[in-house]
């Protein structure tokens, strides 16, 4: 197979990545990776070494992470806001060789004993890098929240990536003439794989604007017209919004090629919406850290609300019942019977890293994946996401977040007794972490909220808390989450 980024071998003057007024054409982007591969090597590291990567707001953070999958390094990025519990168990078990960041003076200390290396400046006299072939080898470690526990290293290789973005690259009609603007952070898949991978893969540029708000993302698309853009549903609420009040900001979207949503479900009436203001059907896709994009719609095909459209060319998707059984499919299934959505193609990731159980748990011998996700198949294809299996996992602005790491960081708090967590629908949100809180001494919820921001993350903490004098409980001493449910309407 060729390599990830085909063109890094003869790169051209097209614009590669642009962060605010910064910006690299493909060779000034080569020259950057060859640099930061030098300084690697350098230090000692080899190709195959996990370095964890700072995602500052810099593109000197794009530079890092292209160099490395370029050069056969495992990239384990890091959210510069993660929390010290959450940080120190992402560092515990990637054991990353070590971290490299945009500003190291803004992460001093945060690593510990391990070396912080800034992203070199480009040198006339670094060696051209050697791109690697994609072969199949792990290429990044993604931390995705489970049910309860500390979050897991997925291990994507670079076929996965390779493969799926190319996947992509049919089903959006994705060029290298392509923009693709996004503000989203580059530490999970949707950011990074598709947003940053996904351009570069296609010889095409990403303007990332690392901090969302809807008049930024407005601004950067006045700059690129015909933009594709990637956003995930809440997103899209904000920018209708704002475009509601404002209609420069309708108009920048509608001058766009394409409007991407995904990582959580983006409503019917956001659908409406974002059409009757800018024009555009969304173009909607599905997909998971372990499995990168499932489904989507095609951009010269049915873009139907409510839908992820059909599965991608290269993927096999089915639905399966409790026991893991196929459900009938095609027209002689029921399109309202709802399965589990299991896949499995070339995009599903090598297993959670120290994690063999875990992977078993979710990856069977055939290689089928079970997503957790519950779903609908149309006889034409097309998949309704309805549910999930467990209402454990929650997707806060598409973020992943489970009930029980938050609860594990309340119950940290000397004040709190015991925790439940669940998520209420949010119009703005999709969901919204609700915690409720039996306290053993007096405590305000903004200091429990600022503790989960401060261990965790910001995105995990609760946005709203409720002291109960006591949790309800069945007979076994479960607590029941649904009682809970109907108390936030
Ligand atoms: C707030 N902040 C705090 C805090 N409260 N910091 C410390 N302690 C507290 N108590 C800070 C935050 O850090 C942030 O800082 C700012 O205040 C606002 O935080 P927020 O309220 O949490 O952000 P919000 O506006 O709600 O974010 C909305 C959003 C965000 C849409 C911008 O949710 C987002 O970026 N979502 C994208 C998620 C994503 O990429 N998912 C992809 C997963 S991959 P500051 O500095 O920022 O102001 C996947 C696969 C697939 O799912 O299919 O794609
Ligand atoms: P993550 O682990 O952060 O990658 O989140 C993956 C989960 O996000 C999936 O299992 C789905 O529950 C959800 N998801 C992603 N895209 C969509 C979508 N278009 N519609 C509904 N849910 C989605």
């Amino acid at each position: 197979m060729d390599a990830l980024f085909p063109w890094l071998d003869a790169p051209s003057d097209r614009l590669a990545v642009r962060v605010g007024d910064a910006a690299l054409t493909q060779r000034q982007l080569a020259a950057a990776c060859a640099a930061h591969v030098a300084a690697l090597r350098a230090r000692g590291l080899a190709t195959g070494d996990r370095v964890a990567v700072w995602t500052q707001p810099a593109l000197a953070t794009a530079v890092a992470l292209v160099a490395q999958a370029a050069a056969g390094y495992v990239s384990v990025p890091l959210d510069a806001k993660l929390g010290d519990h959450e940080l120190a168990h992402v560092l515990g078990d990637a054991a990353p060789r070590a971290c490299v960041a945009a500003d190291v003076d803004a992460v001093a200390g945060r690593a510990g004993a391990l070396a912080t290396l800034a992203v070199t400046a480009p040198t006339a006299d670094a060696p051209p890098l050697v791109p690697v072939a994609v072969r199949g080898a792990p290429a990044l470690v993604l931390y995705t929240s489970g049910t309860t526990g500390a979050p897991k290293g997925a291990v994507i290789t670079d076929r996965n990536v390779a493969a799926n973005l190319d996947m992509l690259a049919r089903a959006w009609a994705w060029t290298g003439d392509d923009v693709v603007v996004h503000a989203l952070p580059l530490y999970h898949v949707h950011g990074l794989v598709l947003g940053l991978f996904g351009s570069l893969r296609r010889g095409g540029a990403l303007r990332w604007v690392p901090r969302f708000t809807p008049d930024g993302l407005a601004d950067a698309l006045r700059d690129h017209p015909r933009a594709v853009v990637f956003a995930v549903p809440t997103m899209y609420h904000r920018l209708c919004d704002a475009a509601d009040a404002a209609p420069a900001i309708a108009d920048a979207l509608r001058g766009a090629r394409l409007l991407v949503s995904g990582s959580a479900p983006l409503a019917a009436r956001e659908h409406a919406r974002v059409e009757r203001l800018t024009g555009h059907r969304v173009i909607e896709r599905y997909g998971l850290t372990e499995t990168l994009i499932n489904c989507s719609a095609r951009h010269d095909g049915d873009r139907r609300a409510g839908h992820v459209g059909p599965r991608l060319d290269g993927v096999e998707l089915r639905l399966v019942d409790d026991a893991r059984r196929p459900l009938a499919a095609g027209a002689g299934g029921d399109a309202e019977a709802i399965g589990e959505v299991a896949v499995r193609g070339p995009n599903v990731f090598a297993g959670y890293l120290n994690r063999d159980d875990a992977t078993r748990a979710v990856l069977d011998a055939d290689g089928w994946f079970y997503t957790g996700d519950l779903a609908t198949l149309a006889p034409d294809g097309q998949v309704r996401i309805v549910g999930r299996r467990s209402t454990d996992i929650l997707k806060c602005g598409g973020f992943k977040v489970g009930a029980g790491e938050v609860e594990a960081a309340l119950l940290e708090h000397p004040a709190v007794a015991e925790a439940a967590v669940i998520g209420a629908p949010d119009p703005d949100l999709g969901e919204r972490i609700v915690a409720f809180v039996v306290a053993r001494a007096p405590v305000d919820a903004a200091a429990l909220a600022d503790h989960v921001a401060a261990h965790l993350s910001p995105h995990k903490r609760p946005r709203e808390l409720r002291f109960v004098d006591a949790l309800p409980r069945n007979a076994m001493g479960k607590v029941q989450k649904t009682a809970l449910r109907a108390l936030t309407g």
